[in-house]
């Protein structure tokens, strides 16, 4: 299908990340499997153990430096430089469609790459060596230096640009979403937004996800193959 000149929207998940070795959450090898979001996702598990909850960010963020983007991300940064309007969302916290090409990344949960300040909210790149060990940091942004935070949306937090994101989906002509199980929501809620304002819906998942009939196309199989392919078609005029 020829998307040149069409208002395109893209929500990606962890499986566009996968093929980089970053591990998705649901799959049978998935973070889930090892932690229960209880424990480590939601604001009740910082409070409760925030030892734990920082550990286990702070080896998801050193893994950032140990990993390359994929296929999959450079052929979506393929698909912005061909299209005069496109949104990326991404429900990703890694930094691999920035480090891919994607030049505006829509981060709705949050970015492992920035730690945010418990007492101004203010967020910034903390990516150094001193900023990846296991001990807590403080922020740089209060005269009483403060505990900085995971930089993410947990389980019961509102995800972030929420307003940015209903603007696109709902003017959207096309809805693709790429590497995601449909099990977290609102995010998995925008694609019947998108459906019902007319957009036509398009999936490229490993497995059918649990939104399953939502979508008006779909393609199965893996994202780092399957994306290079469809976006050449996407955006040839003889489509
Ligand atoms: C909120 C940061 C309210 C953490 C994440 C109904 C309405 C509203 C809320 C809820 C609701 N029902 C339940 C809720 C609460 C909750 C929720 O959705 N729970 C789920 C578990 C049922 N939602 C929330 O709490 C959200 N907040 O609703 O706030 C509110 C309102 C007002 C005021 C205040 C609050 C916040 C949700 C955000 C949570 N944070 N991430 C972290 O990353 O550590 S979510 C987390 O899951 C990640 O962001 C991840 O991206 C996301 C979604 O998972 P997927 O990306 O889909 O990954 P998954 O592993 O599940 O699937 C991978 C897929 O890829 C699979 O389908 C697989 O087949 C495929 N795949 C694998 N390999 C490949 C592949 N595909 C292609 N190629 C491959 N190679």
């Amino acid at each position: 299908m020829f998307m040149k000149g069409k208002r395109v929207v893209v929500l990606t998940g962890a499986g566009v990340s996968a093929e980089s070795g970053i591990r998705t959450f649901r799959d049978n090898d998935g973070l889930w499997e090892d932690y229960s979001i209880e424990d480590v996702a939601t604001p009740q598990a910082w409070q409760a153990n925030p030892g734990r909850v920082w550990e286990f960010y702070q080896a998801r963020r050193r893994q950032l430096h140990e990993v390359e983007p994929n296929p999959a991300h450079t052929a979506l940064a393929a698909l912005e430089e061909g299209l005069d309007d496109l949104t990326l969302i991404t429900q990703n916290v890694d930094n691999l469609h920035e480090r891919g090409g994607s030049r505006q990344v829509v981060h709705m949960h949050g970015q492992l790459e920035t730690l945010r300040c418990e007492n101004s909210g203010r967020h910034e790149v903390r990516m150094n060596d001193a900023d990846l060990i296991d001990e807590f940091l403080v922020c740089t942004c209060c005269a009483e230096p403060q505990r900085v935070r995971p930089d993410i949306v947990w389980f019961g937090e509102m995800p972030m640009h929420m307003e940015e994101i209903y603007t696109a989906v709902e003017a959207c002509e096309v809805f693709i979403v790429a590497g995601s199980s449909g099990h977290v929501y609102p995010a998995a809620n925008l694609v019947n937004i998108a459906h019902a304002n007319g957009a036509r819906t398009v999936l490229v998942n490993a497995e059918p996800p649990q939104n399953f009939e939502s979508f008006d196309e779909v393609h199965l199989g893996k994202a780092g193959e399957l994306l290079p392919v469809l976006v050449k078609e996407w955006l040839s005029s003889d489509a």
